[in-house]
């Protein structure tokens, strides 16, 4: 732990890919950091490895957000409480059309990436703008920029979730929180095609073949860390970050 820093962080999503990047991140610089993910395991072995603390939690259950946020408060008192929530969980189930996709898929895609947000912030804003120089930073998507055929249902979710961070932005800047948004394009997670498409290692694998360097959640990791570790009185509003070969969400250069 950092003594008098005020570098204290809430992790989400952190039991794999750029929510566990982060967590990496941010305490090679030095960060106090609470990690947050549903699975214990992965995220106990987070923290042996990197000295954050774990908080197992299912951030759209209220209950666990309540505990988290009791947790927080109580791991971040004696180092000046949390200035920094960084929102990182969320995830995609489905490439159907708009015609025939899952509703249940769309209330899932709603539930984590939008209300999980939202519960979050809501739990931490009040200490966030007590300590006077707060950060949120919501990890989205160009998903959130673009719609694709396929893609509508986690659009929506992340068009969502992207007018949350501009309303947020308008409505905190007179308590000092600066509201962060990191766009990703295609990054090579070892989840996130897996869940979106059932489990199924083939098809995901596809998603990357031929790329010859997709972003990887280091990358990512770097410029969230980048951008919370600026000067508290830069805002990054909007901030997108694809691999080269992905010039734009419908084009994407792969080698043969
Ligand atoms: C992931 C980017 O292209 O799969 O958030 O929508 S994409």
């Amino acid at each position: 732990m950092v003594e008098n820093s005020s570098r204290n962080a809430v992790v989400t999503g952190a039991s794999s890919g750029i929510g566990a990047a982060t967590v990496r991140a941010l305490r090679a610089h030095g960060w106090n950091v609470v990690a947050v993910a549903r699975r214990a395991d992965r995220l106990l072995a987070l923290a042996a490895e990197t000295g954050a603390i774990a908080c197992p939690a299912d951030i759209s259950k209220d209950d666990d957000v309540a505990r988290l946020r009791s947790n927080v408060t109580d791991a971040f008192a004696q180092f000046g409480g949390v200035d920094t929530v960084i929102n990182i969980a969320g995830g995609a189930r489905g490439v159907d059309p708009v015609g025939s996709a899952s509703v249940q898929d769309w209330e899932w895609m709603y539930q984590v990436n939008v209300l999980g947000t939202l519960k979050v912030i809501q739990a931490f804003l009040p200490e966030l703008r007590a300590h006077g120089r707060g950060t949120v930073l919501n990890l989205t998507s160009t998903a959130g920029l673009v719609a694709y055929e396929g893609g509508a249902g986690y659009n929506a979710a992340k068009f969502g979730q992207h007018a949350l961070n501009n309303a947020l932005r308008l409505e905190e800047a007179e308590h000092n929180v600066r509201v962060i948004e990191v766009a990703p394009g295609l990054v090579h997670t070892e989840e996130f095609m897996l869940n979106r498409l059932g489990g199924d290692k083939e098809a995901a694998a596809k998603t990357y073949q031929g790329v010859a360097e997709p972003l990887l959640p280091e990358d990512v990791a770097d410029v969230v860390r980048y951008a919370v570790e600026l000067p508290q009185h830069i805002n990054l509003d909007q901030i997108v970050v694809r691999p080269v070969a992905q010039a734009a969400a419908h084009k994407l250069i792969r080698n043969p």
